[in-house]
């Protein structure tokens, strides 16, 4: 029997097959994957193998079959293991929001350059947009323009009024995706709008902070009625621990990787370099001085080099 992981609690992990039966499987043995040494061996998105055991609805996984991508928690190069969050995923929606809790580009870079890192093609969503003041929207519609410009399809909604939801679920529909970014931003509430057939629990901000609660404690993936899957994961805390070299933040930004070979050096890092196409750039207004900005900090604060799921 074959299906898909879509949920994982401790040592059972609940199966999904091709005609949507769920079985509560067990892992047999020992699993290694290849190359990196994990606390979960198999994680949401996984697709198994495996046999009918025990009682109805019980299985045995047996194999895992190899991932196309994956994204994970811990560093391998810092704690020598990592905590898969889930894998096998179409695209990785970065849900950020203007307002309440405000998210920064900083944030949003770090994790465009860790989804390019893993493979994984991102777009973003801007949600809460009935909040936004007029300010509020003028910078959404800059960022929608940049990010876009960039690649990185962006949409703006309202999870709370259901306001450009319908073409959100156009581009979900029959795709594995992920939703991350910062708690509190909607990424819940947005799935159970997408899809009112789920319940999923939400939270409140906090007045205090106005920053999320951490709601979603674990990732979990729910099969959308319109065909697909949303993988829910919990709010992102900001701390280092993916270490990138400077050779290869650059080349995690589709514009600097573009300009590259204009630059005088092959392994030019576009900051002190002489003839340096991305500065040339970025001083005839071809390259966004925010995203040029947050390049730098990438690759002075190790400590803001990559993005924790706390
Ligand atoms: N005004 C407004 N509030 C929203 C919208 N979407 C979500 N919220 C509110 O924002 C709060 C947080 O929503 P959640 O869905 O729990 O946020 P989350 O991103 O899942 O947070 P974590 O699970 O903690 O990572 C809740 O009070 C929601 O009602 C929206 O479009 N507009
Ligand atoms: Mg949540
Ligand atoms: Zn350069």
């Amino acid at each position: 029997m074959k299906g898909v992981v879509i949920k994982s609690t401790g040592s059972w992990y609940i199966v999904m097959t091709n005609d949507n039966k769920l079985y509560n499987c067990r892992l047999k043995g020992q699993f290694r994957i290849h190359g990196i040494r994990t606390t979960n061996p198999v994680a949401v998105g996984d697709r198994v193998e495996f046999i009918k055991e025990g009682e109805e609805g019980n299985g045995m996984i047996k194999a895992i079959e190899p991932r196309f991508n994956y994204i994970v928690r811990r560093s391998i190069n810092l704690s020598k293991s990592a905590h898969i969050i889930a894998a096998n995923i179409d695209r990785l929606y970065i849900v950020a929001s203007i307002m309440l809790p405000r998210t920064s580009t900083g944030f949003i870079d770090r994790l465009l350059v860790t989804a390019e890192a893993y493979h994984i093609p991102a777009a973003l969503i801007f949600n809460k947009i009935d909040i936004y003041t007029k300010e509020a929207n003028e910078r959404c519609d800059q960022l929608m323009e940049l990010y876009s410009s960039l690649g990185y399809p962006s949409y703006a909604v309202s999870a709370l009024e259901g306001t450009n939801v319908e073409a959100l679920r156009l581009v979900l529909r029959d795709k594995v995706n992920l939703f991350s970014g910062h708690s509190g931003v909607g990424k819940s509430a947005l799935i159970n709008t997408l899809d009112p057939n789920l319940a999923i629990k939400t939270g409140e901000i906090s007045s205090y902070h106005n920053k999320g609660m951490h709601t979603t404690t674990f990732a979990e993936m729910h099969p959308l009625s319109f065909g697909g899957f949303m993988i829910d994961t919990p709010g992102i805390k900001e701390f280092g621990l993916v270490h990138f070299e400077s050779q290869e933040i650059s080349e995690r930004f589709p514009e600097f990787r573009a300009l590259l070979p204009d630059c005088k050096y092959k392994n030019c890092t576009h900051v002190h370099e002489p003839s340096c196409a991305v500065k040339q750039a970025l001083d005839l207004g071809f390259v966004n001085p925010e995203r040029y900005h947050n390049y730098l900090g990438l690759l002075n604060d190790e400590s803001l080099d990559a993005v924790d799921y706390v």
